[in-house]
């Protein structure tokens, strides 16, 4: 048995200095490396919404969410920086196809109450999904995500909060909410992968405590939570096979449309282009930022006069 099992089986952290298989490290940066490119695509939704917010204290809101999220993905390409990869190299591997994001943020937003449903559907199945991962054995990941849960967990309730508004205002706005809900319920259960059968990273990423449950699993306990929280909004999830079956002490639901998924996937989402097109403008455009920060680095550091 090597050091590395041992401290997994001990279920002990493996730190960025522990020796580690090379498959290990290399699951690692295609997790987290992925995770960190949804964070910062996932500010583009929400994000033109911004300049519409319906009041200064909703832009307000709003301004600090989208603001956690950069935050999130500088947290997390902080994180895959301590496996020995190189930022610059993993923001190429987005622009350039090679790496994915979240199928989840290839969805347009056209309503104000889109706002609200991400916040409770897509930080809500974010929040599911990563607060085992604050017990991923690999040290800097699970620490990364300590924070992220906290924040997230705020983002839901904001998104909760928000629709909440909007169901118990005017029949129009009822009908917003309840729309946008309609809209983002079926990818946000997409979120968690796909089912566990066809999931080919699964078995090894749990034998090396990477991931804590399936994908399956974590699905399941999204949809129990959603479920009562529907009920409390006055908001209606879009599946009519949605049922308490008491002998599994789960809601039994409908088909998930998986070739949806694997459309998306494959770059054919509603929005794929354009969430891409705009993130490598948006990283062209900042060139100039990097380069004086660069800049000023140096200077501080006493290199350049
Ligand atoms: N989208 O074998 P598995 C957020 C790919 S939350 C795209 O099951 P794994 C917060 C997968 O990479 C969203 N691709 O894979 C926020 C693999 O591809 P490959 C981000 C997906 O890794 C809220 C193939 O399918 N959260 O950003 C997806 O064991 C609001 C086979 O799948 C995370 O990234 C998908 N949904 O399990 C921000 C959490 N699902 O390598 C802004 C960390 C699967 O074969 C606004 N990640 N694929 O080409 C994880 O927990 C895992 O990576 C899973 C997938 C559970 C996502």
């Amino acid at each position: 048995m090597t050091r590395f099992d041992e401290l997994i089986a001990a279920d002990e952290r493996i730190e960025p200095r522990d020796r580690m298989p090379d498959a290990y490290r290399r699951t690692l940066v295609r997790q987290i490396a992925q995770h960190a490119h949804s964070e910062i695509i996932g500010m583009q939704p929400e994000g033109r919404w911004i300049t519409r917010a319906p009041s200064l204290k909703r832009k307000a809101i709003l301004l600090a969410k989208v603001q956690d999220e950069a935050g999130h993905g500088l947290y997390l390409y902080g994180a895959a920086e301590t496996l020995g990869v190189d930022r610059d190299d993993l923001l190429d591997a987005l622009h350039e196809g090679r790496q994915r994001y979240s199928s989840i943020f290839n969805y347009p937003t056209p309503t104000w109450a889109d706002v609200g449903a991400i916040g409770w559907l897509v930080d809500g199945a974010a929040i599911v999904n990563q607060v085992p991962l604050c017990r991923c054995s690999y040290g800097p990941y699970a620490r990364a995500m300590v924070r992220i849960c906290k924040e997230e967990s705020f983002h839901q309730r904001q998104g909760f909060e928000l629709l909440h508004t909007l169901a118990h205002g005017t029949p129009a706005q009822h009908r917003m909410a309840q729309e946008a809900v309609e809209r983002w319920y079926w990818p946000s259960l997409m979120m968690f992968g796909p089912p566990d059968e066809e999931s080919t990273h699964s078995a090894q990423s749990m034998a090396w405590k990477i991931k804590r449950h399936s994908n399956d699993e974590l699905r399941q306990r999204f949809i129990d939570m959603l479920v009562p929280q529907s009920e409390v909004l006055g908001l209606r999830l879009p599946d009519p096979e949605l049922r308490w079956n008491a002998e599994r002490g789960h809601y039994d639901h409908g088909e998930i449309d998986w070739s949806e998924f694997r459309r998306v996937l494959a770059g054919d989402g509603p929005c794929n282009a354009e969430r891409l097109a705009h993130r490598r403008n948006a990283h062209e455009e900042g060139a100039w930022v990097r380069e004086a920060a660069a800049a000023y680095a140096r200077r501080k550091q006493g290199e350049i006069s």
